[in-house]
This record gives C-alpha cells, structure tokens and sequence, in this order.
C-alpha cells in the first residue's frame, strides 16, 4: 500500500501529539528527515519530538534543533507514531513502548525491503526515492508549511548523506530539484553543511580507518573488500563505532571493488555493511540473514556469531552474489 502524499499531508494536518522515528544507528537522513518534518510539525503549533534511545552522532549534533528526547512519556497524548527512513520494529529497538503509544502508526520510508509483521494506518514507501528527506519534502511542501533556514539544512543533510554527495547511483534529477529549491532560501549555504558533516572527523577515527583499510581482505579476484571493526580496534584507537562512518565509501573507491563488506563487532552482535557498484544485489544477500536494504546498499546482523564465525557465514555468500554477474 502507498499512501499519497497529499492524503498523508491531509491526516497530518488535523493531527497534534507526534513522535517520529528514526532508524537504529540513525544516518543524515534518518535524524534529518525527522527534524524536518518535527520543526515543520512544530510551527503548525503542533508538540511533536524526535524519539531516539541513543546519542545522536558527533557530526550529525546540528541537526537536533531541540527536536530529539528519549523519554517516553514526554507527551500526555500521542495521536501518532511515525516510523522514518525504516519500516519494522527491529529497526527501532529500545523504542517499542514510546511506538506503542501512538493511536495511530504510520511509516515514511525509501527502503524496498519492507517488515511483514507490522500494520500502518498509512505508509508511503518509495524505493526510488534517493532519501526518506525527499519524501519528507514533498509532504511539507503539500502541508503548506514555509521551507524555513533550518528545515532546509535538515532537508539537505538528509539528502547530501543518503547520496554520498550525490554520487551514488541512487541520486536523481528530483534530489537535485529538491536541492536546487534549497539554494534559494535565504542565508542556505551547502558548504557550511557539508563541512559540518564530513570535515568534522577526529584524528582517532582517521587512525582507525588506516588501521581497517591496511587489514583489508580481497576475494573473487579483488572485486570483494572485506574488512573489520573489531572492539579491540576500537579501544586500541579510542574511537566509538559511530566514527567507523565512511570507511565502507573508502572500501568501495578502490579501483576493481564491485562489493564491500564491513563487520562491525559490538558487545552484543555482529553488524555487516554490504555496498554494491553496479549489479551485485546485497539486499538479497543481507535478506538471507534477516537483514535488507537498497540492492547496492544493504546490511545485516548476527546476534549469536562470532565475529570470525559471521565471516565464515557471510563472506561465501557474498562471492557467490558477486560471481553471479
Ligand atoms: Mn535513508
């Protein structure tokens, strides 16, 4: 089902009392496109936060505009759930009874691969879209609601993130429009944006990017990267996971890498980020371990393997998804 998004501005309009979503682990888009649309809720004199249950990433603190709490109980009523760039309840773990509370539950999401378990009362999932932050857009644009300074930075973050700088396959004619529109409100400038994104890295996680890179593994004649994270790592360079962000890009710029599989080992799990270049459909081979995502970006996790044993599990089926061309 694909709800419009003239219908959904509809139903938002006449509702008050908002919690918004975003993904575990949340990204640029996730965090962006619910400060978006919480600020544009907020200024219909609507109470709307931001539901998290985790720090919000060092580079990413800009786009909080005071929207973010993890308290549960932060509004006496709440009309709505809204799930953001994610569409199962295991993408927001932790967050289930804040989730539980609203009377109505919907989801606004650009992720094919989508949860059977849970019903929406409405749900917009547009795979083509390159970021949850272009739909978001249009439905405050359908809204009414003036693109303000800060909505627009939250809009482009959400879009600069998800494209990698518009350059990913994903990106389109429309993430530039919406991007173009974004130029033209006053005091919008992309550079301070992006510096505050990308040019924020600590020495630590440089020395940790080294340290993955120069342990890297190559399978089926170089076209598959593998590398790790390990805690041990993380220690050694005083790093905390969220700053192992970007490696997997660096993973995928290397001359003849078709595919890139990045371990993540955390106290409790095993996360593997899969990336694809042209034709190798991670999202299925994430799906066979109950993970998913776009084709050519994809992940999934293991909660009872080792790291070694996740890679014993993982790395086959990868060569088999990359020497399937
Ligand atoms: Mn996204």
């Amino acid at each position: 089902m694909n709800d419009t998004i003239k219908s959904i501005a509809t139903i938002m309009k006449d509702l008050d009392g908002i919690l918004l979503f975003p993904h575990i682990n949340m990204d640029g888009d996730a965090l962006g496109s619910c400060s978006a649309l919480c600020l544009a809720l907020r200024s219909m004199g609507k109470k709307a936060y931001v539901m998290i249950n985790e720090p919000v990433p060092k580079n990413l603190d800009f786009l909080e505009y005071g929207c973010c709490t993890s308290d549960d109980s932060v509004l006496d009523d709440v009309q709505l759930s809204l799930m953001i760039d994610c569409n199962g309840l295991n993408r927001i773990t932790g967050r289930e009874k804040a989730w539980e509370r609203g009377r109505l539950k919907g989801c606004i999401d650009h992720h094919a691969t989508k949860a059977k378990e849970i019903r929406y009362d409405f749900a917009r999932i547009e795979p083509k879209a390159a970021a949850a932050g272009e739909i978001i857009y249009n439905i405050i644009r359908a809204m009414g609601v003036e693109i303000t300074l800060d909505i627009a930075n939250c809009i482009f973050a959400a879009i600069t993130t998800d494209t990698g700088n518009f350059q990913h396959s994903n990106t389109t004619s429309r993430s530039h429009e919406i991007a173009g529109h974004l130029y033209k409100i006053e005091g919008f400038n992309s550079k301070v944006i992006s510096a505050l994104i990308y040019d924020r890295r600590s020495k630590q996680a440089i020395k940790l990017e080294g340290e993955v890179i120069a342990g890297l593994d190559f399978y089926a004649d170089g076209r598959l990267a593998v590398g790790r994270v390990t805690q041990d790592l993380l220690k050694e360079t005083g790093c905390t996971m969220d700053e192992a962000d970007g490696i997997i890009q660096k993973m995928m710029s290397i001359e003849g890498v078709e595919g890139a599989c990045l371990f993540k080992e955390s106290e409790n799990n095993v996360r593997a980020s899969l990336r694809g270049r042209t034709y190798a459909n991670m999202a299925k081979a994430a799906s066979m371990f109950g993970g998913g995502g776009h084709m050519l970006a994809a992940g999934c996790t293991f909660n009872d393997l080792s790291l070694k044993d996740a890679e014993k599990t993982l790395v086959p089926v990868l060569i088999s998804t990359i020497e399937e061309k």
